[in-house]
């Protein structure tokens, strides 16, 4: 039996890793070489940069520090360091071009799969035990992926990408517009998931506030009454940072959205269509998502809150891996994995939805939560401190669930992603609460 487990978990890591891979290679065959070179925008690395990136991580992590190889190209390191160049400066370094990139990723991955072979997988190493350092590194090329498809989203000219509609909700009109989680203690993060990264750990007993959660992510049409009502000219809705924001750069919507004869439009991949009223909106701040938040006379959850929703089970009183139970994602049950290139409309994927009644907690937007980026007690950095631990503090804002760009290796419900209040090019929306 301990062999048979062994080997399925190194398949499970062989299909991680050629997972992220045949996505990488979509997200960057897609385009032709000058437009990888480009900057498409100042908030983006090229896309060859996130390619030759996702290799030399892989490199580090399964070559170097799994089986203890050589450096394959030292003098290249530095160049891939996402500490030492900013975006904005990445498109002027001496950056390998798009064949040699492709070249070094390719040799790279072809190690690290004899490494894979030839490594036991539930030894005593915390670096490899369950599979971890290659789950880490599949989920590091998805979330590079993710990234990608934002520069995608940025770039202009024609879609190169294309995607199936996401499926429609099953009833009409058949849900609340919120549900209760009544107050308690749960038990938040995790100390048993064998990939879950080291922001994630440990479990430990939260106690919660009863409070009322929306069953859905604000949609796009519930946004427009909030821009209608003078959302974006009123300061009083606004965190006075989000304020100042909004005045500096004159936002009147969402991040890709533009008025045209009375109808709101956006543009999504390279096509400009109707905003779609009942579809998430995806593409605001986090201080968008406040402002709307105290607009509707509500706030934004905190991530236990927002946790608890999620996994907490009151009849058995347990945290599960997601809203559904214990089983991994599939099709039917979340919009993940960029089989669709948007949210679905809200009310969509009544399988998925929590033992509360909450549905689409994952998969469809990121949402915002009003909590800071901390770590939780008795967090140790693992295996690196740049992955978490530098960006831990009050710059930072947590986002959860993950979005339709996100793969489900990278997404669960103990899942943490951040990112500055300020980001709107991210997959990011949000859903509201209420004290009960
Ligand atoms: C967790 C999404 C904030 O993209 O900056 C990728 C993930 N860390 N490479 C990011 C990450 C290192 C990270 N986020
Ligand atoms: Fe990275």
């Amino acid at each position: 039996p301990h062999e048979a487990d062994a080997e399925a978990l190194r398949q499970r890591a062989l299909t991680a890793l050629l997972t992220a891979r045949e996505r990488t290679a979509l997200l960057t065959d897609s385009v032709d070489d000058h437009e990888l070179t480009a900057q498409h925008s100042p908030l983006m690395s090229p896309l060859v940069w996130d390619l030759a990136h996702i290799g030399n991580q892989e490199e580090l992590w399964l070559l170097r520090g799994v089986a203890g190889r050589e450096a394959m190209r030292p003098e290249i390191d530095g160049l891939y360091d996402a500490f030492e160049h900013p975006r904005a400066t990445r498109p002027s370094l001496p950056l390998l071009a798009p064949a040699e990139a492709r070249a070094y990723a390719a040799e790279v991955r072809g190690r690290a799969l004899d490494v894979l072979d030839g490594t036991v997988l539930d030894g005593c190493r915390p670096l490899v035990r369950a599979g971890f350092a290659f789950g880490m590194i599949a989920q590091h090329e998805q979330q590079h992926d993710e990234t990608m498809l934002i520069t995608h989203q940025l770039r202009s000219g024609p879609a190169v990408l294309a995607a199936a509609v996401p499926p429609a909700p099953p009833e009409a009109a058949g849900l609340p517009a919120e549900v209760l989680v009544p107050g308690g203690p749960f038990t938040m993060g995790t100390s048993t998931e064998p990939w879950a990264l080291d922001n994630e750990r440990p479990a430990h007993v939260c106690d919660v506030a009863g409070f009322f959660i929306d069953t859905a992510p604000v949609t796009c049409g519930a946004y427009q009454e909030f821009i209608e009502d003078g959302g974006y000219t009123e300061q009083r809705w606004w965190a006075p940072e989000g304020w100042a924001m909004v005045r500096e750069h004159e936002l009147t919507a969402p991040l890709f959205w533009h008025r045209d004869a009375g109808q709101w439009l956006r543009r999504r991949f390279g096509v400009t269509e109707a905003v779609p009223g009942n579809e998430p909106v995806i593409h605001v701040s986090w201080y968008e998502a406040d402002a709307f938040a105290r607009w509707a006379g509500r706030r934004l959850p905190t991530e236990a809150e927002w946790e608890k929703a999620a996994r907490h089970d009151p009849v058995s009183g347990r945290s599960r891996r997601y809203p559904w139970g214990d089983e991994d994602p599939a099709p039917g049950l979340a919009n993940l994995g960029q089989r669709h290139l948007r949210p679905a409309p809200a009310g969509a994927y009544a399988q998925g939805r929590c033992p509360y009644g909450a549905g689409q907690l994952i998969g469809d937007v990121w949402e915002w939560t009003s909590s800071d980026f901390l770590p939780y007690p008795g967090f140790s950095a693992f295996p690196y401190r740049e992955y978490s631990e530098v960006f831990f503090g009050p710059a930072h804002k947590v986002l959860r669930g993950g979005s339709f760009a996100v793969d489900p290796v990278a997404c669960r419900g103990t899942f943490r992603n951040w990112d500055l209040p300020v980001r709107r090019q991210i997959f990011s929306g949000f859903r509201t609460a209420r004290d009960a």
